[in-house]
């Protein structure tokens, strides 16, 4: 009996294991479905700084900027023309609906601030 319980605890381990290091990757945040994903503009840098979107569905990205530098004040999806002006503490969605699939850059206006709309 207690073999079984072992046997069963290595087994959800390893698979565990398997889900982490390969199948799950890292970096990449899903968003899915009406749940605003939300992108934090800070240090020069988006977290995250790439997210991964279902192509053809309404997603909000809810970008909080907490660097007040000028640099930060615009978000520009170039591939989508759409610019957005950021307020400092203050939440600020952007709701996108891309059809098709790939990769869409995101940057702020000097192209400092760099992330990557990965729509699947
Ligand atoms: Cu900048």
């Amino acid at each position: 009996m207690n073999v079984f319980i072992v046997n069963g605890l290595g087994l959800l381990i390893i698979a565990g294991i398997i889900y982490w290091f390969w199948l799950s990757k890292p970096g990449a945040q899903k968003a899915e479905g009406e749940t605003a994903i939300d992108v934090i503009v800070d240090n020069g840098v988006y977290d995250p700084a790439r997210i991964e979107v279902p192509a053809g569905k309404t997603v909000t990205l809810r970008f909080i900027r907490k660097d007040a530098s000028p640099c930060a004040a615009k978000v520009v999806f170039d591939d989508l023309g759409v610019t957005e002006e950021l307020p400092v503490g203050k939440p600020h969605d952007v709701m996108l609906k891309i059809d098709e699939p790939g990769e869409y850059a995101f940057t702020c206006e000097m192209q400092m601030y760099r992330g990557v709309l990965q729509v699947v």
